[in-house]
């Protein structure tokens, strides 16, 4: 006779489990989800997501919703009903980043979270705005808060990636996103134009729109795709076009400068600002250099992150000068005899999945470690 079988070990266990205290991670978890709630609203503002927990009970959720509005750490303490504020300061913060320690549109969070009298913090990963970067921790741990720093830290830096970026270099996050064959070809040959990936990967294309500050094509893709450049399959706002027209070829028809939007025309010949019914021009050399001082310039015009979708040769002088972060590349299942070579890619692939027909690869500009 066995005394304790092991069905009833398992019971126990079981219970164990499903009355378990969520793990830190699980709390973190919440706050990302919650966070991304603003994306593509927060530019040039990071997405960031807070839950206040009580005794393993979420008291209080909050995120920042949009630039300049309150931030997520704020919106978790209003969020706690009147008949459970008492409990506040026993409560733990979670934050998918760092609180703020400066006033920028709004006041610092971690004075914020010292009014409470709140004695636990819970971080994912830093803000590397400068004046924060650490500070907000320190200011924490200095007045006696205790902070765990680093809870799914790399899911957290990959959350806040375009504001650590946008602030450390200067420079808007760059994302490269475009369809090639099988084959490797990026279009067809004698400048036709061409569906290479199928209906359904549009939800998802749209979605990187949905999410990013600015759009960027050349002239070549405006001319012949004729793309309307806005956001139309996904939720959420569409971002600026930027179009390249070194000589001001481009006519006004285009779906490119139609009412759908606000847009940009870099240009070699004039600035000047947009009037009704027309299209913002912006000046820059297009000589050597020319990405970089695209780059400066859209930041200058706090543009923190630009989608670059094609055509091929300014995928490559992107690819050639570096400056880019990620790329999706979409492989789908249509083919030319013959057309333009797809630039191959000098990045890591580090995700790989399919909708419908298509093959998406997500490619980051680092060497693999
Ligand atoms: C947080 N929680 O929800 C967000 C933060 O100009 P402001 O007032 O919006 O503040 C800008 C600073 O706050 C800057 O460091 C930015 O990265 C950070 N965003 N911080 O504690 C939030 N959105
Ligand atoms: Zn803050």
């Amino acid at each position: 006779q066995n005394f304790f079988p092991p069905e009833a070990f398992q019971m126990i266990l079981t219970k164990a489990f499903l009355h378990r205290m969520p793990s830190d991670e699980e709390y973190m978890q919440r706050c990302f989800d919650l966070a991304r709630l603003g994306a593509g609203h927060t530019a040039p503002n990071p997405m960031v997501g807070a839950v206040l927990v009580h005794k393993g009970r979420i008291i209080g959720e909050g995120f920042h919703r949009r630039y300049g509005a309150p931030h997520a750490e704020v919106n978790a303490v209003a969020s706690v009903p009147a008949a459970l504020r008492h409990l506040i300061p026993q409560c733990t913060p979670y934050v998918s980043l760092e609180p703020c320690c400066i006033t920028g549109k709004t006041g610092p969070c971690t004075q914020v979270i010292q009014e409470q009298g709140i004695k636990k913090v819970v971080v994912s990963c830093l803000d590397l705005t400068p004046g924060v970067a650490g500070r907000g921790i320190g200011i924490l741990r200095a007045a006696g808060v205790e902070v765990r720093v680093g809870v799914l830290e790399a899911q957290g830096q990959y959350l806040s990636r375009v504001r650590n970026h946008f602030v450390s270099y200067h420079s808007p996050y760059v994302t490269l996103k475009y369809a090639i064959t099988p084959s490797g070809w990026f279009a067809p040959a004698g400048g036709r134009q061409a569906w290479i990936s199928g209906p359904p990967t549009r939800r998802f294309t749209h979605r990187l729109r949905s999410e990013t500050n600015a759009i960027l094509v050349g002239t070549d893709t405006a001319l012949i795709d004729n793309p309307r450049l806005d956001n139309r399959y996904y939720l959420g706002p569409s971002p600026l076009r930027i179009v390249l027209d070194r000589r001001l070829r481009l006519p006004q028809h285009l779906e490119i400068f139609g009412a759908g939007g606000r847009t940009l025309v870099i240009n070699a010949h004039k600035s000047e600002p947009a009037a009704a019914g027309k299209p913002e021009f912006l000046q820059v050399d297009f000589g050597e250099g020319f990405i970089q001082r695209l780059l400066d310039a859209l930041h200058r015009r706090r543009v923190s992150s630009l989608l670059v979708e094609g055509g091929a040769a300014i995928i490559r002088s992107f690819y050639q000068a570096g400056l880019w972060q990620e790329a999706w590349v979409i492989t789908g299942e249509r083919n030319f005899i013959e057309g333009i070579p797809a630039p191959p890619c000098p990045g890591t692939c580090i995700r790989k999945f399919s909708i419908a027909e298509d093959t998406i690869r997500l490619y980051h500009n680092e060497p693999p470690t």
